[in-house]
């Protein structure tokens, strides 16, 4: 038994997360870990809400409501929906937290201790107005490059060039639009990544089997222009963490906080902790996680994230536990995503273009969306999502294959042989070979989730479905019945055993139709099939069994033309 550490992506708390956000960290994440628990392994599995930054405070100004009360509801909404689409979190935390406070102040005390920290007096542009600076997103004005007028303070939307705030043509306050503007000179913390530079890129290097997606992105920050740059950790905003050495004050910094993107990853360690609290158990519990002089020397970890995430992790993160030079768990694999687009253009949060968390639990169940969205993971390339694709996807694989081979098989033995397992007959050279095949493909599917090959597991998934349609077109039990009963009682009791083998196998993709499955066939051996032969027995004569709903229902030609028009605008 091996022990599993997960993060996934920690989503900004500024709305609803859209179809691509999901399937670049949390779900992925969501399928691994439980694959790693159906293989008997330690799992703990941490996401959380991102909550600082100008996002969050921009975002509860337009809802017209104090920062803390708006993340505190959105937080709720977002572990709602997470609930929904199963994701088997251990712990859902808030990057908002007490513990993060406490650890975001002490990696900063450690990293100053170690001189890892810069002072640098900076220019920043000052509302009077509103008697405080702006930065990032607090300031709009036109862009130098391309003459829009909303560009924002960190970047131009319509030409997508990054800018600072004393970039912008005639710029004015998003707050209050105010133009009565100054340039001030203000105080903030500079992260030191570049004394790192060697260390990370040794250890950035010691990751040979990384996806290329990863170490290709870690390596252009590494590398390109003028290499890895110093970095500013510290914002003059209201909402954040207070900026402190450890417990002690900052002289000079008073009232300013950290950057968001400083806090955030540091709260994967945060939540785990919240999670001890949240279950009445000491630091050693949360310790022995991420701690390597306290336990988690054995523990292998793994982050889930969309690619414009991928700098974060692979330098500026790992920067700060290096720099901080005390024992704490770096990354062992960072599996990173590409986009998904929708229907020919982007997926947009702030356009509120494409299909929306809770807006695709309104028209069908979370396994649905997972098994479309896990089978067409954008791993290596960006992929999109088409309604037509969804479409063919649900009826034929899900539907078809193996929504049809459950019904059919559950009906046809209760039809014949009542309600429990058959007894007559014996496995003959048909069910032998579908044995070995699937023997085979077990071991395919499971090497495939170890090494987080998605798309490719899926397939197998898929694969191993198609093999027990097959196998009952060639073993024929409704027409053999007829001649041979007892043969049609042999075939009938693999078929039923095949079914459960089937839900613990897809259950990592599929968790409610898998617990349909079981719930019909009365079982709650949900132990892996290792043995293929022993597992198709299982189930013995005499164990009963019923009809289950039917599992997944086909998507009609009206229903996605709708769907496609309803979704084509932008969300109000
Ligand atoms: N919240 C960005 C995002 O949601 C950011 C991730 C933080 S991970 C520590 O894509
Ligand atoms: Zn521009």
């Amino acid at each position: 038994m091996a022990r599993i550490l997960i993060t996934s992506a920690i989503p900004y708390i500024n709305g609803i997360k859209h179809l691509g956000n999901l399937v670049g960290s949390q779900l992925p994440a969501d399928l691994f870990a439980r694959f790693n628990r159906a293989m008997g392994h330690e799992v703990m599995f941490i996401c959380a809400t991102d909550e600082h930054g100008t996002p969050a405070e921009l975002a509860a100004a337009k809802a017209n409501k104090p920062v803390e009360i708006y993340c505190a509801e959105m937080h709720q909404v977002q572990k709602r929906l997470a609930d929904s689409f199963r994701l088997s979190f251990d712990h859902f935390g808030r990057s908002s937290s007490q513990r993060n406070h406490k650890l975001t102040q002490h990696f900063a005390g450690k990293l100053a201790e170690n001189g890892y920290i810069a002072e640098v007096l900076e220019k920043q542009i000052f509302s009077i107005d509103d008697n405080r600076f702006l930065p990032d997103r607090y300031i709009t004005g036109t862009c130098p490059n391309c003459g829009y007028t909303m560009a924002r303070g960190d970047q131009c939307e319509n030409c997508t060039k990054q800018l600072d705030p004393t970039d912008l043509i005639n710029p004015r306050s998003s707050i209050s639009g105010s133009t009565n503007l100054e340039v001030r000179e203000t105080k903030h913390l500079y992260l030191r990544q570049r004394s790192l530079k060697d260390k990370l890129e040794a250890w950035i290097d010691s990751k040979t089997d990384w996806p290329i997606l990863t170490t290709s992105i870690a390596k252009k920050w590494l590398n390109d222009g003028e290499g890895l740059q110093d970095r500013g950790i510290t914002r003059d905003l209201a909402w954040g963490i207070p900026v402190k050495k450890g417990d002690q004050p900052w002289p000079g910094m008073e009232g300013k906080v950290f950057y968001v993107w400083f806090d955030a990853p540091i709260e994967y360690i945060a939540a785990t902790a919240e999670w001890a609290d949240a279950r009445g158990l000491d630091d050693a519990a949360w310790e022995r996680w991420w701690r390597t002089d306290k336990g988690a020397a054995d523990v292998t970890y793994y982050e889930f994230m969309g690619k414009d995430n991928v700098p974060f992790h692979t330098l500026s993160f790992p920067a700060t536990i290096l720099g901080s030079g005390e024992p704490w768990k770096l990354v062992d694999y960072l599996k990173s995503f590409n986009y998904l687009n929708y229907d020919g253009g982007q997926f947009s949060t702030s356009q509120g273009r494409g299909v929306f968390m809770d807006q695709a639990l309104s028209i069908l169940p979370a396994d649905y969306w997972r098994w479309w969205l896990l089978s067409h993971a954008p791993e290596t390339s960006d992929s999109e999502f088409t309604w037509e694709n969804f479409q063919a996807s649900v009826n034929k694989d899900l539907a078809d294959v193996l929504g049809n081979l459950v019904s059919r098989v559950t009906k046809f033995a209760r039809s014949k042989f009542g309600d429990t397992l058959p007894a007559g007959g014996s496995f003959g050279p048909q069910e032998i070979a579908l044995i070995a095949d699937l023997g085979a493909r077990i071991r395919d599917y499971e090497a495939l989730m170890a090494q987080i090959e998605i798309r490719k597991a899926a397939a197998e998934l898929r694969a191993i479905w198609v093999a027990g349609n097959e196998y009952l077109q060639a073993a024929a039990p409704w027409t053999v019945v007829k001649t041979d009963p007892e043969r049609a009682q042999a075939i009938v009791r693999l078929a039923l055993n095949l079914i459960r083998v089937y839900a613990i196998l897809s259950a990592p993709f599929i968790p409610d139709a898998a617990q349909t499955m079981m719930t019909a066939l009365k079982t709650d051996d949900w132990a892996w099939p290792k043995d293929a032969s022993a597992a198709l027995r299982a189930l013995p004569a005499g164990h009963g069994f019923s009809v289950p709903e039917n599992l997944f229902r086909k998507i009609t030609d009206e229903e996605r033309a709708d769907w496609q028009q309803r979704f084509s605008g932008i969300r109000s």
